[in-house]
């Protein structure tokens, strides 16, 4: 939006961290791509030219840490997945930050973008630590002159498909091998933490949200949001619904997903018109031309249960209301892990922890107690706390049963929704 407006001054260099398909598919198409951009309602495309380099981290390095000690550098973004705040990830920037240290350089402005909760906090503390293991001194530079502020971003991207790649052929005339299609909202917040003040007001002209505090925005995403979305991936995947817009169009699961957000999620939030959030989430979720994939939103679900459903039932424990339709989404979970949908097809687990949760899975099938006390004590999944909460085993184990005897939108359809 900035180049488009005539401030020519930024441009992107993307790094993938392993992958080099998406690297090498724009490097054949001069770094431009094309974006549907859909709402029900309307479609249009968009060509991105922000892309001025890209390189892939794990075949040449060198180029990352060059870029990240060049003058002209100004910000680092983070789109990583939650599983990749890690040692390697951090190695890389406090390589580069180490460089730039000694090119005499200033800090940088770096900033996650990605689903975790205080975002920045957390990515500063990894650095910060990597770099104490190295040098002090490096460490402290870091501190004292990089800003990690945390932010909250939020479109509904699915990954690259076939099925969008031949819908730019079939409108734009030309064949885009990193055509995406996205929604027509967007939000960005971030926190006012940056190294030139002056970056806050750019981002603020094109619609950004600069504020103090980000935590009421974040919370609210992960847990409405992202939430849902996990819930009904698991539930999707076992009905072989493929995508979410499937899934939000059988009438017992939009009761669900508006009575977890409405009951157990909304009433503890603090970001101000929630019900709105709610509402227009469910309209988004319902958005025909994403074609988001369960499966997609589905992998990694161990790394993404521990901020988008566990603190909302320990909140709403502590706070007297109900974690039914939370215990439902975490028994989905469970049955999600036996690998195979109620039609009896196969599919890959795909998460860090796939082989553990497949093997517990099937070990324990068909028995509530047994799966619940394997797959649900996990304290890396589930911490210590809420397992031992008997409300929430019980309601767990009880709905495990019903997924079993009842299939998994038969026992959604028994639960009291309104
Ligand atoms: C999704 C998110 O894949 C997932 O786990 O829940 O990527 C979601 O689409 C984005 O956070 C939307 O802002």
């Amino acid at each position: 939006d900035l180049l488009s407006r005539g401030d020519a001054r930024w441009g992107v260099f993307g790094v993938a961290m392993h992958n080099p398909a998406v690297a090498a598919a724009l490097e054949q198409q001069d770094r431009l791509y094309a974006v549907r951009i859909a709402s029900a309602s309307e479609s249009g495309w968009r060509i991105c030219g922000a892309i001025a380099r890209t390189c892939v981290a794990a075949l040449s390095p060198d180029n990352v840490l060059r870029a990240i000690a060049a003058d002209s550098t100004r910000w680092i973004t983070l789109t990583v997945t939650e599983k990749a705040y890690a040692a390697p990830l951090a190695d890389l920037i406090v390589r580069g930050l180490a460089a730039r240290r000694a090119a005499g350089q200033g800090g940088l402005t770096i900033a996650s973008c990605d689903n975790l909760s205080g975002n920045g906090r957390q990515l500063q503390m990894l650095c910060v630590q990597a770099a104490r293991e190295k040098d002090d001194g490096l460490a402290s530079w870091i501190d004292a002159t990089c800003a990690f502020p945390n932010s909250m971003v939020d479109r509904i991207v699915p990954a690259a498909s076939e099925a969008t790649a031949l819908a730019a052929r079939e409108a734009l005339g030309v064949a885009d091998h990193a055509a995406l299609r996205t929604e027509a909202f967007w939000e960005w917040v971030i926190e006012r933490r940056f190294v030139d003040d002056a970056d806050g007001d750019a981002l603020q002209s094109v619609g950004v949200q600069v504020v103090e505090d980000v935590a009421p925005f974040e919370v609210a995403k992960l847990r409405l949001l992202n939430g849902a979305h996990s819930a009904l991936a698991c539930i999707g995947a076992v009905a072989a619904l493929p995508v979410i817009s499937e899934c939000i169009g059988q009438t017992v699961l939009r009761a669900y997903v508006h009575g977890l957000m409405t009951r157990e999620v909304g009433p503890l939030l603090k970001r101000p018109g929630w019900q709105a959030y709610r509402d227009a989430l469910l309209t988004r979720f319902a958005n025909p031309s994403l074609q988001h994939s369960v499966h997609q939103i589905a992998s990694d679900s161990s790394q993404k249960i521990p901020q988008r459903w566990v603190p909302s039932a320990l909140d709403a424990l502590a706070h007297g209301l109900g974690v039914d339709h939370l215990a439902f989404a975490a028994a989905a979970w469970m049955r999600y892990c036996q690998a195979h949908d109620e039609d009896g097809a196969a599919y890959t687990i795909n998460d860090p922890l796939a082989n553990t949760l497949h093997a517990l899975a099937a070990t324990h099938r068909g028995d509530a107690h047994a799966t619940f006390n394997a797959l649900g004590t996990l304290n890396a999944v589930w911490g210590t706390e809420l397992p031992a909460q008997l409300v929430w085993r019980d309601a767990v184990i009880a709905h495990l049963q019903a997924i079993h005897t009842h299939g998994v939108l038969g026992a959604v359809a028994r639960m009291d929704n309104n």
